[in-house]
């Protein structure tokens, strides 16, 4: 989120589109509630009538996966109309910049598409901007980049992104949603409503977004509409994604991905990164905040490996595994084992054999390891597919081992939240049993390990020499707070722990485990703790910033790029909701928020006082090289610099916008997993997505196993339309068998107007919901929805398409 939970109630009008915060983010759901108190209106976007739909004042129903036409057609009618916040766009964004005149799209897709070995890539270089010199080479520095401030040239950002979103007229938009052009309406203008000074509109989205074939491109079109509006940096907008598992926030954070090192730097790979300065080279930029890229990875290498790590031998940069480039995602992980090429998993905290896209498959494939742990809290479907339902398990080489791991009250410890808040939680109660805290178990498994080193093998140095200091003498656990320190980062020399990570060099001089939570650990002498422990009710802001109250990250800023809350010369837009304002009188910023801006710099002369940055020298998104937001994406994303629509990979439709049917760079992969049908396919003639439902969680593994829960939702179930329970003949509680090209499912169906037959430029098409959460395992037990879903994904993140694909659906006969 660029902007947290409780500035909530600052907001005029919320988008949610693809959330269901009141199932799924209920405490998000109370801020909504109080700003709607308050007079805020609700926009719910969703295929379904969910309980937030029930909450909002506009519900639009689409349907599954054709959210960007739907944006496009607001940013589209948000231009014609003059909503934009032309101030905020000319000054803030990249709408005057020049693009390179050899820039085309056509018939749905950019310049530059390539296909190598069939797969097909951008090259990027007509999306680059016209400048004075060479961006690749000498990076995009702002000063160097041709404008229009006019905004009037053909080549400039926002003539080029009126020119593609023009397409996208109401009645375009209605035959590709199957929103009826009147709502489509009301909710353009109520959401261009918040195009002004002293309007604040707040987009949340979650995975209804995100599980596409074009999730990324989803939210690109989220960030533009924003940055249109004026709506990012600013108190009670932003772009705000409701993140999922308790801790996943804070599991990005440390890189739990496969292509990013802790703090979101990019992994080292082995066709471009031999060396140190080739990371410096290819992916620390000239200009922008991510300058600083170098510190961040030396520090991370000076706490993994501490005195080791030498200016001499690159800070033992040789010593880190290279990607090779692969995809690495779950999908591709999977495909591997498929092949045989995988022979063991750690399956920690996770249940793919029933989160997973095509489970079906993803158990079978399974079979092909020698040995599979899971670290869980209960056995799981995962821990249990060797002796799953449809399984011999005689038949069945995999070992398997089962470690148990206790569960988050059971142990102390941070969880980051959406907001980007680190707050320090404390053990309630002993976990039962042999479970352990996952900390003890990752510290075992690491001595085990080392200790196998011991007797020599191949490269040894990166186990031997790494810094492991985590033990309490006659304490079983490991030293929590020693972790703690060497995340947080501090000074080599000193010892001392770093209160920022301005203080972090390049030189070796301080150690950093993940550069975006320096200060979290650092000492708060007033609250009488560290920062990520402290609970201090107090908020001077009146906008819910509450300082002392944990840590957000980066730097404890509640609200990023809140320079955008003033205006070029420093006033506020909105002067009743002032995060920073340039004191002309007394020439300096007064801020209420951590500002994302320098606002002083150093003293020309040692010794001397560091002087304010005025108003006009400051930059308004300093993390991207050019220091403006991007309306149009020279870099970022792989698939396009503008959201365009394509149909989900299994679509009931031809695509009517252009010829080009789906997106270009989608990940796909080879066998029955990844099967998709045909265009408007007889055989699976609905649509289905998949969604999750407040009494269960996730894969279900800690609610199915708790008895009031698993009675209160105890069955898998399918939602249909009464028209089509009409036709095939059933009513709610019955059996139903949902098929689709990788499986099949038997499951009760519940018949309600959640929902209904869509009218998609003319033809009628039905839309079935699933939740996800049942499986073989835990009190209450049901089919398990991913076995019908596909593994194809988004070219940037390979996050699977859960959310739009073709099923049918019939009657299940008794016997
Ligand atoms: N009770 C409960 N809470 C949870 C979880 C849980 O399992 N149970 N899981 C947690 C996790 S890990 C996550 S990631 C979050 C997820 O939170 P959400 O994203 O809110 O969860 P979903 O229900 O999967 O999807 C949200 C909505 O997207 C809609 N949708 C489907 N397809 C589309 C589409 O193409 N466009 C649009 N606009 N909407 C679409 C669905 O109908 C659904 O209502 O929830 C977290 N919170
Ligand atoms: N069809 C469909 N599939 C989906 C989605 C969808 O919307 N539709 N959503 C996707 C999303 S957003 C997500 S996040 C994934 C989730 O997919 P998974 O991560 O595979 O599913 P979870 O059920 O969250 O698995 C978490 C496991 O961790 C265990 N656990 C809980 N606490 C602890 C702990 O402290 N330590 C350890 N070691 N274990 C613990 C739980 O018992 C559980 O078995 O599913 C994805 N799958
Ligand atoms: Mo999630």
């Amino acid at each position: 989120m660029t902007n947290h939970f409780i500035d909530f109630i600052n907001t005029d009008v919320f988008l949610m589109i693809g959330s269901n915060s009141a199932e799924n983010h209920p405490q998000a759901m109370k801020w909504i509630m109080k700003a709607k108190d308050k007079g805020a209106k609700l926009i719910v976007v969703d295929p379904r009538l969910t309980k937030s739909a029930g909450l909002a004042d506009i519900f639009a129903r689409l349907r599954p996966g054709t959210d960007i036409a739907f944006l496009n057609g607001m940013i589209n009618y948000i231009i014609e109309n003059n909503l934009y916040f032309h101030d905020y766009v000319l000054h803030f964004t990249n709408a005057s910049f020049l693009v390179n005149p050899e820039y085309k799209f056509e018939d749905g897709v950019f310049s530059g598409l390539v296909e190598k070995d069939g797969k097909k890539t951008y090259d990027t270089k007509t999306w680059q901007y016209q400048m004075d010199g060479d961006p690749v080479i000498d990076g995009i520095r702002e000063e160097a980049i041709k404008k229009d401030p006019t905004l009037q040239d053909p080549n400039c950002v926002f003539q080029i992104l009126k020119k593609h979103v023009s397409r996208y007229d109401l009645k375009t938009v209605s035959r590709i949603t199957g929103t009826p052009e009147e709502v489509l309406k009301k909710v353009y203008d109520l959401f261009g409503s918040t195009g002004k000074p002293n309007k604040a509109g707040n987009v949340i989205y979650a995975m209804g977004i995100t599980q596409h074939t074009y999730g990324s491109q989803n939210c690109r079109a989220l960030s533009v509409l924003q940055l249109l509006l004026g709506n990012i940096g600013i108190a009670g907008g932003g772009v705000n994604a409701q993140r999922g598992e308790s801790n996943v926030q804070g599991s990005t954070d440390f890189a739990m991905l496969n292509h990013l090192l802790p703090g979101y730097n990019p992994m080292i790979y082995a066709h471009k990164h031999t060396k140190l300065q080739d990371y410096f080279d290819k992916d620390v930029p000239k200009t922008g905040y991510w300058s600083n890229r170098n510190k961040f990875l030396v520090s991370m290498l000076k706490a993994w490996y501490g005195d080791k790590a030498t200016q001499e031998n690159d800070f033992c940069f040789d010593y880190i595994p290279k990607h090779d480039n692969k995809n690495r995602s779950h999908m591709g992980i999977f495909s591997e084992m498929a092949e045989g090429k995988i022979k063991g998993m750690i399956a920690w905290g996770q249940n793919p054999a029933v989160g997973g896209p095509s489970t079906f498959q993803g158990r079978k494939t399974m079979e092909n390891l020698d040995w599979l742990v899971v670290v869980d809290l209960f056995e799981t479907e995962t821990a249990a597919f060797w002796h799953r339902p449809e399984a011999d398990p005689s038949q069945i080489k995999t070992e398997v081992f089962f470690l148990p791991a206790a569960m988050s009250y059971e142990k102390e410890g941070t969880v980051t939240n959406s907001g980007r808040w680190l707050q320090f939680r404390y053990k309630a109660v002993n976990p039962p049993g042999n479970a352990k805290s996952d900390l003890w178990i990752a510290d075992r498994l690491f001595k085990a390990v080392k200790k196998e080193y011991q007797s020599g093998g191949k490269f040894p140095a990166p186990i031997m020499d790494m810094v492991w200091n985590y033990d309490i003498p006659g304490e079983d656990e490991p030293n929590i707070e020693q972790v703690a320190i060497e995340i947080n980062g501090y000074d080599v020399n000193t010892k001392e722990v770093l209160p920022s990570f301005a203080r972090l060099a390049a030189d070796g001089s301080t150690a950093c485990g993940c550069w975006i939570h320096t200060g979290y650990w650092a000492m708060d002498q007033e609250a009488g703790t560290v920062a990520c422990k402290r609970r201090v009710n107090k908020d001077k802001s009146g906008l819910g910033l509450f300082p002392q109250y944990g840590f957000a990250w980066p730097a404890n800023r509640r609200i990023v790029y809140n320079r955008c809350s003033a205006d070029p010369a420093g006033n506020p837009w909105n002067p009743e909701k002032a995060l920073v304002k340039w004191d002309s009188l007394a020439g300096k910023w007064v801020t209420v928020d951590v500002p994302d801006f320098a606002v002083t710099k150093p003293a020309a002369e040692p010794g001397g006082q560091p002087t304010p940055v005025p108003p006009e020298q400051t930059v308004p998104f300093l993390m991207q090289e050019e220091g403006r937001g991007r309306l149009f994406a020279v870099k970022g994303v792989s698939d396009g610099p503008l959201p365009e629509h394509y149909e989900p990979i299994e679509s009931p439709v031809q695509n009517i916008i252009s010829k080009q049917q789906n997106m270009p760079l989608a990940t796909r992969f080879k066998g029955d997993a990844s099967k998709v049908a045909e265009i408007a396919s007889p055989e699976y003639p609905y649509v289905a997505t998949t969604h999750r439902v407040i009494e269960h969680y996730q894969s279900g593994a800690v609610t199915r196993n708790c008895p009031t829960l698993a009675e209160i939702s105890a069955h898998m179930f399918a939602t249909i339309s009464p028209k089509l329970a009409q036709k095939i003949g059933v009513k709610t509680g019955d059996d139903v068998i949902v098929e689709t090209l990788r499986g099949s499912i038997t499951c009760k169906v519940s018949v309600s107007g959640v929902c209904v037959p869509m009218n998609i430029d003319g033809k009628e098409v039905e839309v079935i919901g699933m939740p996800w959460c049942f499986g073989y395992q835990g009190i209450a037990k049901g089919a398990i929805a991913n076995d019908l879903t596909p593994s194809v994904g988004d070219p940037n993140t390979s996050i699977p398409e859960y959310k739009a694909f073709l099923c049918n659906i019939r009657k299940a006969s008794k016997y």
